[in-house]
């Protein structure tokens, strides 16, 4: 007897993943994470027996609800379904997968769509802060169909601008979670920040990296990855993380000299993949850490610390990720006002995902 769950398959910026209301899952955490993992085809690489996508960035969940606070529109908890462990992750805030809650909420009646734009203000549980989606609705109805262009993504979609109003330590307690600036592991310099995402920032150069290789190339160097994944595990705790060795945060970005005109190049280790782009939440981060007075991306990032409305556009392995910040800088301190960028979603399919008895039986 399989059981069948109501599930929309979405596009979200450069991610992709299953959209759920959260009255279809079972309330129980550890029954819901069984059915995830048996949605997605986890644990298992190919993620063959699934829908899941064999890559982090496209084994991810998102559970809607209406929301608990006065200044929101629905809850959006976020999911991680690890592809080759039995392991769903709440512990990451995801800044894509979000591009398509504004849409799917619309679409399932928590939101009255307006003639034009209709705002979404989805409150992030993960993170506990507060996103407002501008959802195209020309004639009431959803528009998915535009001529917005991301990195990462073929082709053209509406666009889905989106800005948030408090990210700053939403994860780690703190901007700058240690309180330093700048820290010192295995004798690497690091900047670690929370923007939205808990990023640690590490210089390519203290690697023997240019900064310019392929994310094959860097995930095919298991020295590289070694260095990296101490740094990590050591720093997790210190950025009030608590023990990472499960989670998937921080992420681990090294930055170099921008090559195409934008701030700063990037490669981020997610943490064990290497983004074929960058998170939004985590480009915000690194965004951040550029116009930070003394980070390690001083002097490598062509960004001055500055106040007021700033565009910054950061590089990845497949272009550019455009962040708009308002800033001020107080006391050498950044005071982060707002955050802001541009994404798309796409619809791809809806229906039932079907869940082995034996999992569970919908009870
Ligand atoms: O940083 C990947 C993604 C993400 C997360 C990751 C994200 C964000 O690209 O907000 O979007 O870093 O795991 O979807």
């Amino acid at each position: 007897m399989m059981t069948a769950i109501p599930a929309t398959l979405m596009r979200g910026g450069t991610s992709k993943g299953l959209y759920f209301n959260a009255n279809d899952l079972p309330a129980d955490e550890v029954q819901r994470d069984k059915v995830l993992l048996a949605a997605m085809g986890s644990p298992d690489a190919r993620q063959i027996d699934g829908v899941g996508g064999s890559h982090p960035l496209t084994s991810k969940v998102a559970v809607i609800s209406a929301s608990s606070r006065g200044d929101a529109d629905v809850d959006y908890l976020f999911l991680q379904v690890v592809v080759d462990k039995p392991e769903v992750s709440s512990s990451q805030n995801c800044g894509n997968i979000l591009a398509g809650v504004g849409p799917w909420a619309v679409e399932n009646g928590f939101v009255k769509a307006q003639d034009g734009t209709t705002p979404v203000r989805i409150h992030m549980v993960n993170t506990g802060s507060v996103a407002l989606a501008h959802v195209p609705t020309p004639g009431g109805v959803v528009e998915y169909e535009g001529d917005a262009r991301i990195d990462g993504v073929p082709g053209t979609a509406a666009a889905i601008p989106i800005d948030f109003l408090d990210v700053a330590g939403a994860s780690c307690g703190a901007l700058l979670p240690t309180g330093n600036v700048v820290d010192e592991v295995d004798g690497v310099e690091i900047t670690c920040i929370d923007n939205g995402m808990p990023v640690v920032v590490l210089r390519a150069a203290n690697f023997g990296l240019s900064g310019a290789e392929s994310p094959d190339e860097l995930e095919a160097n298991d020295a590289l990855k070694k260095r990296i994944e101490s740094i990590r595990l050591q720093i997790g705790p210190k950025m009030n993380l608590g023990d990472v060795e499960k989670k998937t945060v921080p992420k681990m970005t090294l930055v170099s000299p921008p090559l195409s005109g934008g701030v700063v190049n990037t490669r981020s280790f997610i943490p064990h993949r290497v983004h074929e782009a960058i998170g939004v939440l985590g480009a915000v981060s690194v965004a951040t850490a550029c116009v930070l007075p003394g980070s390690v991306a001083e002097g490598i990032a062509k960004a001055s610390a500055g106040g007021g409305e700033q565009r910054l556009d950061i590089e990845h392995p497949t272009g550019f990720f455009t962040v708009d910040m308002d800033v001020a800088v107080e006391n050498g301190a950044v005071n982060v006002k707002r955050s802001a960028l541009l994404r798309t979603a796409r619809k791809l399919m809806r229906g039932e995902v079907f869940i082995p008895g034996k999992v569970w039986d919908g009870k």
